[in-house]
């Protein structure tokens, strides 16, 4: 025991009670710092006699030696808290089992659409892909259609509220019917003065737009379209490609067609597929699956072709309805939901 007890006990007692390094900092200085309490007592020796100054000076010593061994103990408690703390924030845990990568899948819009352009390329048919927001003209007018007729108006067609550069308006196209008549004015401007021309065919796959939604119509749909143009090409032609095309489709051979009377203004004479399982559970039943027809002269000629030489078929099939057939979907709104539980079954 002696009198410098209680500054020892001061100290200790700071310490433990400093909370962060930096308030250990101020209570070190309180003690060890310029005028803190041990340095102040070192002070005092100046006045003592030298026999005096040996014995007391060993005492401030050794108070002071024990002063900094509390500080450091407290230091290194400090350091140790802290990176206990830091420890634990930062901890992984390597037992978690990991996140999984979700595999993604082709819509069944899309794999529908790569079946039915891989059978058309084997049959020797171009694919054409080209703008869903149309003329009139690429729309209609080309196509034969009456300037009065009910599918040019806005209850049935989308109409956007802007005009091309040259003034025209605009829609959203009804068919992809456009698409095939500008490829076949690339095609016939491009051999226009040729002696022969290679046939015209292609099948222009896509999103069209109607006026119209309810359980079995949505507003977007796809449609494909089909063209052969020739010099000599007939109803024959259009039968062997179709009943090709909707056999290898659905892998039925014994799939049958039939043709029933239409009309389109697009062509003429005009008649509707359709087709009949031989198995499965929509065995035996008729189901319209396209139109199609002889190409109206008139519409040869808006292809920039002469009508008395050239000759062909065209048809029209919504592939969302083929789609539907193929893979049983019963509703036609779940392609467009959006649902993963249902898309995640086509995976
Ligand atoms: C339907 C009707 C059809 C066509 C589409 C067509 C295209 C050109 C010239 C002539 Cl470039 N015709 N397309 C022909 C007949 C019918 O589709 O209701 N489809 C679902």
């Amino acid at each position: 025991m002696n009198d410098l007890d209680p500054l020892l006990q001061d100290a200790r007692a700071a310490f433990a009670q400093a909370a962060t390094p930096a308030e250990l900092e101020d209570a070190k200085a309180r003690f060890l710092g310029k005028s803190g309490r041990i340095t102040e007592q070192l002070k005092a020796l100046a006045a003592l006699s030298p026999e005096e100054k040996k014995a007391r000076g060993a005492l401030i010593n050794s108070a002071k030696q024990q002063v900094e061994a509390a500080l450091n103990a407290r230091r290194e408690g400090l350091a140790n808290a802290e990176l206990e703390l830091q420890l634990k924030a930062e901890a992984l845990d390597v037992s978690l089992p990991g996140r999984a990568r979700g595999t993604g899948g082709l819509h069944p819009i899309t794999r529908a659409m790569e079946r039915i352009e891989a059978i058309f390329g084997s049959m020797g048919f171009d694919v054409a892909d080209g703008p869903e927001i149309e003329t009139d003209w690429y729309s209609f007018t080309s196509l034969n259609n009456p300037e009065n007729h009910p599918a040019r108006s806005m209850q049935d067609t989308f109409y956007v509220d802007m005009k091309d550069a040259e003034g025209r308006w605009l829609n959203l196209r009804p068919h992809t019917s456009p698409m095939q008549i500008r490829y076949a004015q690339a095609h016939a401007k491009k051999y226009a003065g040729a002696a022969t021309m290679p046939d015209i065919r292609v099948i222009a796959p896509g999103r069209t737009y109607r006026v119209d939604s309810d359980a079995t119509h949505s507003p977007m749909f796809h449609q494909v379209e089909g063209l052969w143009v020739g010099e000599n090409i007939s109803f024959k032609d259009l039968k062997a490609v179709y009943l090709n095309f909707i056999r290898s489709f659905f892998e039925a051979d014994d799939l049958q067609i039939r043709f029933r009377p239409s009309y389109f203004p697009f062509t003429e004479p005009s008649a509707e597929i359709d087709m009949m399982f031989a198995s499965g559970p929509l065995r035996g039943r008729w189901l319209e699956v396209s139109g199609s027809g002889q190409v109206h002269p008139q519409v040869i000629r808006n292809m920039g072709l002469d009508p008395e030489r050239y000759i062909g078929f065209a048809f029209g099939s919504g592939i969302d309805r083929l789609a539907m057939l193929r893979y049983g979907v019963g509703d036609l709104r779940q392609f467009f939901d959006g649902d993963l539980r249902f898309l995640a079954q086509f995976k």
